[in-house]
């Protein structure tokens, strides 16, 4: 009898512990930036940001949203360890397998809404005259070996404003190693989001940032602008957040 009743109790726990599970597991409300960066939430509040260190089994293959660049939709996602790193492989529709770059995706009821940008590496006359314009500004005269242009409208006031990623790490003898990314309002004026100057002794290990997404990640029907940071080849993919308030760009929302 004592053994029914030890082997009633254990198969109870299982079952209240499974249940506790699916329901964890499908109430999680997450913002997965890439590989790497995993942001959750409470009561429609961030409750943290932090790297994806290890495999996290209640994340294994769950249903995501994932940002295509216009809209989002259906994935699955499940991580691997490789070498030490944790890698991610992405299933469209949970059935096909689909290689991503960075990627923005999330799970939940929390609607993230990102703003809808126009991308071009295609440098205009006027994109050339505004590039020599900004980096007047860091005493570099010239222009730059990498460009991209994002056009969209981060304030929503119905007017676009340009978000510029521009660097140089050429090794022609007095470059300058730059990384630099900001944005043109639609008056023509400059505002710095990031702006590094790389240390030209220590090739291999520049920080090369870029912008990402214009999305409203804490909730608070504003977007911040997300910038993905490397600091050298193979190093991890981070993300910076910046908020605008009209005249400038603050860094908020850190990485624990
Ligand atoms: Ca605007
Ligand atoms: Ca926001």
């Amino acid at each position: 009898m004592k053994k029914f009743l030890c082997i009633s109790l254990i198969v109870i726990l299982y079952a209240i512990l499974i249940i506790y599970f699916i329901f964890y597991k499908s109430n999680m409300n997450f913002v997965l930036l890439g590989n790497t960066t995993i942001i959750t939430y409470k009561n429609n509040e961030i409750k943290e940001i932090s790297y994806i260190n290890k495999i996290n089994k209640r994340l294994d293959y769950e249903e995501i949203k994932m940002h295509n660049g216009e809209d989002f939709e259906k994935y699955c996602i499940s991580f691997f360890n490789f070498e030490g790193l944790i890698n991610s492989k992405y299933y469209k529709d949970c059935y096909e397998e689909v290689e991503l770059d960075s990627s923005l995706a999330y799970h939940g009821d929390i609607n993230i809404n990102v703003a809808k940008n126009r991308q071009t590496s295609v440098m205009n006359n006027s994109d050339y005259t505004l590039i020599n314009q900004a980096l007047q500004t860091k005493n570099i005269s010239g222009t730059a070996s990498y460009f991209n242009k994002s056009t969209l409208d981060i304030d929503e006031d119905g007017v676009n404003e340009s978000i510029y990623t521009i660097n140089n790490y050429s090794n022609i003898e007095d470059d300058k190693f730059f990384n630099y990314v900001f944005l043109v309002e639609s008056n023509g004026t400059i505002i710095d989001i990031n702006y590094v100057q790389n240390n030209e002794e220590t090739p291999g290990i520049y920080e090369r940032n870029e912008f990402r997404w214009a999305a409203d990640i804490d909730l608070d029907n504003n977007y911040e602008i997300i910038l993905s940071t490397v600091k050298g080849d193979d190093s991890r993919e981070e993300f910076l957040f910046y908020k605008y308030n009209g005249t400038s760009f603050n860094q908020v929302l850190e990485v624990e």
